[in-house]
């Protein structure tokens, strides 16, 4: 699914995804959104961790890292300290970020980060092959759940709106320019920006066909500044709108921590012994 669009970002690694699998549609919107901004490849960084979508670093020209399961936001946090001027871009799963890795995303929301989030949420553990995940639908079956899950699932929206991330939009890979238009302008803000992807699997929880019908665009009238009605939107029972939802103006990690030159000689030192 290699789209001359995005090529001059992505190198000739073939991804081993299922026939269907909402991550080929990311990861071309991904490339989209670079090229939207016109970024040059050694300006990105790429982060990753264990799931299905951790192989997304393997396919672009730029700077890359599969870390651990859960790790991602850490990693990322410290490339945007030791170098603020780069595009640092995470990529997790719903299990990575709100399982193993989701006691890191309220801290990463209170330190403001000037990195991207890019949650590829398919309510499920694909690469384990389908056990429950934390945004698993109540009653859904699996192979370990077969009389259905009786755990109520997360809202990973209302739970980035309640921890402060100062950036929130969410979109579907079955709409690829606007998802790559949302991941630009996550991009393109300045502080911890968590795109929620509601992301097809079509081998454990297929959601192609329900999602057009129950997602809505969201429109002009809504205002992304204004909290509260962020938070009303998310709390639509009608439909899952998608869209930027909700964005906030307010110092980055590093503009904080005001890393001093000295500091930043120092960094450098400690990072270039791992060359
Ligand atoms: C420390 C650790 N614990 C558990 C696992 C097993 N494991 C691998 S991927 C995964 C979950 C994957 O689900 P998700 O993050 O939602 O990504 P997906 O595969 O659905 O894209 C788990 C539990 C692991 N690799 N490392």
């Amino acid at each position: 699914m290699q789209s001359n669009l995005v090529g001059e970002y992505r190198n000739d690694y073939n991804p081993n995804w299922c026939p269907g699998c909402g991550d080929y549609g990311v990861l071309r919107s991904v490339g989209m959104a670079f090229q939207e901004l016109g970024l040059r490849n050694e300006q990105i960084v790429m982060v990753s961790g264990i799931g299905c979508n951790g192989r997304f670093p393997h396919n672009f020209k730029t700077y890359g890292i599969h870390t651990l399961h859960g790790r991602v936001l850490p990693i990322a946090q410290g490339i945007h300290i030791a170098n603020p001027e780069l595009c640092v871009v995470g990529i997790a799963g719903d299990g990575d970020a709100f399982a193993i890795g989701g006691g890191h995303v309220p801290h990463t929301a209170r330190r403001n980060p000037d990195i991207t989030y890019i949650v590829l949420d398919n309510g499920i553990y694909g690469q384990t092959k389908g056990q429950p995940s934390p945004t698993t639908p109540l009653g859904y079956k699996t192979k370990v759940t077969p009389e259905g899950n009786q755990e109520d699932p997360i809202d990973i929206t209302r739970l980035a709106l309640a921890y402060g991330v100062s950036f929130l939009a969410r979109g579907f890979p079955g709409k690829p320019n606007h998802l790559a238009h949302l991941i630009a302008e996550g991009i393109r803000h300045r502080g911890f920006a968590l795109i929620h992807v509601l992301n097809p699997c079509p081998t454990f929880h297929d959601t192609w066909k329900e999602y057009p019908a129950k997602t809505v665009e969201i429109g002009p009238e809504h205002d992304p500044n204004d909290y509260d009605a962020a938070l009303g939107l998310i709390g639509r029972q009608d439909k899952i709108p998608i869209g930027i939802i909700y964005k906030q103006t307010r110092p980055t990690l590093a503009e904080r921590v005001r890393v001093t030159s000295l500091q930043k000689l120092e960094l450098k030192q400690v990072l270039s012994t791992f060359r």
